[in-house]
């Protein structure tokens, strides 16, 4: 071997031949190859998404981009280097007595390489451990100075950056994006006065009323601890026997049984940051404010056996969409709205408003909008950004104050405290994505990992030797607590208010549509059908009397329960509800602003298809702002009667689950191939059954009706036209905006 590396020679002329060096698909060594700016961000999957919304990405612009690109790294036209920027010769062959010989302790890169990747995990979070994240802005309608002094609020369109997390709740984090969960709708404000966190969720009350039961009700949700299943769910026994014993989770349940819980997207789902917060002006004076963010595509869901088909498909099925959405220039956009109210309206409402399992009527206190709240850049990098950020509700700049919500004390204790163990000590707030942009002054030291360099010798405060620096702000610019009166003893309980449980359960439940209650009843007896222990069942269903009779007895007839067990008994006599009905609540109520774009649709093709019809279509829904595949049988070459097409999905990798409709064009021979081919007959009978918009042309309506679709009634988004007319698109994309169709589901499906 050393004979052949004194001459020159290769240590193993036949492995270069592996690595394609002698193919020349390697780039040559010790040197770098240039790399178009479009290859070197996107995948080809983004890019071919880029080109079918017809709008590119805008790179890097981003406020946070500034703080973050002093830690950017980029290696384009760069030599391989150790962690010490030594520069490395070889990477593929580790260093060996001999080239059949033992490896040498010696050899430090190999040892450094193998080190770092030994420890390149970090613990995932207790909980929302799955999550995908987006920088963006915040940028506000109007000054809001009369009722805060928050930074965010100060000016009319005035922008702060911010990052925005959202996340599941059970699932770890390489579990599915469509579980049936909460979502979480973290905001990361880097406002001018340091960081302000909104930790909040797509469902505006929670579980439970105090932090005590945090550990309990997480215990409860998460895989059992004996076998560890099942991943991300909440349909098991331990889940369901909590619920059924606090009785506090009623209304929680509602939503989370709802299609709020399935969301289509995390573009097209609304915001809440749960708790009353204070809002705090110049002068010291206080209003409670409670946040909403409402998205600008209208709120939408999936069916739940789609979620659990589009699991198989796409377990990434809401990260890919956010990403690829943001990468093709479709920012997700929410308007920010607020209810402002004082301590007298508080008082009057026959809830309590620090009770987080309450929301407060929209018909009580209207929702104001402030401002917007846009994602316009995908993170470069998911581990350094998304998974590091770390949110806390500890995280209030002046302005912003707490009330004194006993689920919210808990929390700015917890969120601070998980991110010591998660990511390794006290000093997370100097990882570039937690770093304010907002300069940092104080005398706290040291810690693991500490990236700042302190100078001088003073640590304290007060000193004389630094001049007094860094010095107290001071009530004028400093945060001040809002000076809260409190007079009472120490106690554990709970107010009076806290124990009706049931009065905005039942709101929720008759707040809904039909096809909503519809789709809460069946997620009750599907998951209530996963429990073991029949006693839990009856227990659910007995609390489930309290909030409306004919739920119950619907949920007791799926679960072919022979008698319905006696309602379970109230800890109070309840109020007369101020609001019996809030349209608000229904997703129904807000279907956006009736645009198709982003909208993902199949065209289903075979050989024989017709070409032109095809192209035409594409070309119009494109043009409308439609992401458009063309589904075949296989990838690539499509005969079309004249004009060949490219089919860029296959009907194994792309199944209707991943799309918001179908079409299904002229041409016989090919109507002929897809009604003989399975997997184009259950991608139709899914899509109708999914109540998604599907249209045939000419012989395509015989794939529909090989797939046992009726095509001769009328039924709402089912749309068949003998001949391919100029209007087919325009029509299409009418159905497509409404973006289900939900009077064509049955109990039991018929298709
Ligand atoms: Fe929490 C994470 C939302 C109650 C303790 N929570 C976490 C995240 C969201 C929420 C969105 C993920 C943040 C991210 O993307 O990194 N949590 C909520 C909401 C709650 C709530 C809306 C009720 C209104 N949480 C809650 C309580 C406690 C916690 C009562 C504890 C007493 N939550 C945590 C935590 C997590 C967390 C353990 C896990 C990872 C993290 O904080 O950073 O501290």
């Amino acid at each position: 071997a050393t004979d052949a590396a004194s001459a020159g020679i290769p240590y193993n002329q036949h492995k270069a031949g592996e690595h394609g060096l002698d193919h020349g698909h390697a780039p040559p060594q010790g040197e770098s190859v240039a790399v178009a700016p479009e290859a070197a961000a996107s995948t080809l999957s983004e890019q071919n998404e880029t080109a079918k919304t017809g709008q590119p990405a805008q790179a890097g612009v981003n406020a946070v981009g500034g703080g973050l690109d002093r830690v950017r790294v980029d290696s384009g036209g760069q030599v391989l280097t150790t962690n010490q920027g030594v520069p490395v010769a070889d990477n593929q062959n580790s260093l060996k007595a001999g080239l059949r010989g033992p490896a040498l302790l010696k050899d430090f890169i190999l040892r450094e390489k193998i080190t770092h990747f030994d420890h390149e995990r970090i613990p995932e979070r207790i909980v929302h451990a799955r999550g995908s994240g987006a920088h963006g802005y915040f940028e506000c309608y109007d000054a809001l100075t009369q009722l805060t002094c928050a930074a965010p609020f100060a000016a009319k369109g005035k922008r702060t950056p911010v990052f925005v997390r959202f996340s599941t709740v059970a699932g770890e984090r390489g579990s599915k994006d469509t579980a049936r969960d909460v979502r979480g709708f973290a905001i990361k404000f880097y406002t001018d006065q340091g960081n302000w966190d909104l930790v909040g969720n797509n469902i505006p009350v929670f579980f439970i009323q105090d932090a005590m039961k945090f550990p309990d009700l997480i215990h409860a949700v998460k895989p059992e601890p004996h076998h560890g299943m099942p991943q991300a769910a909440s349909a098991h026994d331990t889940f369901w026997d909590f619920m059924s014993l606090m009785p506090e989770s009623t209304h929680m349940i509602m939503w989370a049984m709802s299609d709020r819980a399935i969301p289509r997207s995390y573009r097209m789902m609304q915001g809440f940051g749960v708790h009353t917060f204070r809002f705090v002006n110049a002068e010291g004076e206080s209003v409670f404010v409670k946040f909403h963010f409402s998205p600008k595509l209208g709120t939408h869901s999936q069916v739940w056996d789609e979620a659990v088909k589009v699991s198989g498909a796409d377990p990434d099925f809401h990260r890919r969409d956010l990403w690829e959405a943001i990468d093709a220039g479709e920012y997700p956009e929410w308007e920010m709205g607020i209810q402002v109210f004082d301590q007298a309206q508080a008082d009057s409402f026959s809830f309590d408003i620090l009770d987080a399992t309450k929301i407060i009527p929209e018909e009580l206190v209207p929702v104001t909008p402030i401002g917007r709240l846009v994602l316009d850049r995908n993170p470069d990098n998911f581990f350094a950004e998304t998974e590091q950020v770390a949110f806390c509700t500890a995280h209030v700049v002046p302005g912003i104050d707490f009330t004194n919500d006993p689920l919210l004390a808990g929390r700015i204790h917890s969120y601070v405290d998980t991110q010591i163990s998660r990511l390794g000590g006290p000093n997370f707030h100097e990882l570039p994505i937690n770093a304010p942009l907002a300069p940092v002054h104080n005398n706290q030291r040291d810690g693991m990992h500490r990236q700042a360099i302190h100078r001088g010798r003073v640590a304290y405060e007060p000193n004389s030797l630094a001049g007094g620096c860094p010095f107290q702000a001071g009530a004028k610019m400093g945060f001040v607590s809002f000076p809260e009166p409190v007079t009472q003893d120490e106690v554990r309980g709970k107010p009076e208010k806290f124990a009706e449980h049931y009065n905005q359960a039942t709101l929720f439940y008759r707040s809904q549509s039909e096809p909503e209650q519809q789709h809460i009843i069946g997620a009750l007896t599907f998951e209530l059908s996963k429990v073991t222990v029949p006693a839990v069942r009856r227990r659910v269903v007995a609390g489930l009397r309290n909030v409306d009779e004919t739920l119950a007895q619907a949920v007791a007839d799926g679960l072919g329960m022979l008698d319905l067990p006696d309602p379970l008994p109230r800890a109070i006599e309840p109020p007369k509800p101020e609001v019996e009905v809030s349209p608000a609540l229904s997703l129904l109520a807000r279907p956006g602003d009736g645009s198709v774009r982003t909208r993902k649709v199949a065209l289903l093709v075979a050989d024989g298809v017709d070409g032109g019809q095809v192209l035409a279509l594409a070309k119009a829904l494109i043009g409308a702002g439609v992401v458009v595949r063309m589904v075949g049988p296989h990838l690539g070459r499509v005969a079309g009667g004249g004009t060949d097409l490219d089919a860029d999905a296959s009907l194994d990798n792309h199944p209707s689950t991943v799309f918001d409709g179908a079409i299904v064009v002229d041409g016989e021979q090919a109507a002929a191939a897809l009604s003989a081919d399975g997997r184009a007959l259950e991608f139709l009978r899914d899509t109708y059954r999914h109540a998604k918009t599907l249209m045939a042309v000419g012989a395509g309506a015989k794939v529909l009706q090989a797939a046992g679709i009726d095509t001769q009634g009328s039924v709402d988004g089912l749309l068949v036209a003998k001949t391919h007319g100029a209007k087919d698109a325009d029509t299409f994309c009418a159905a497509l905006a409404l973006h289900r169709h939900f009077s064509r589901e049955t109990n039991p499906p018929q298709v």
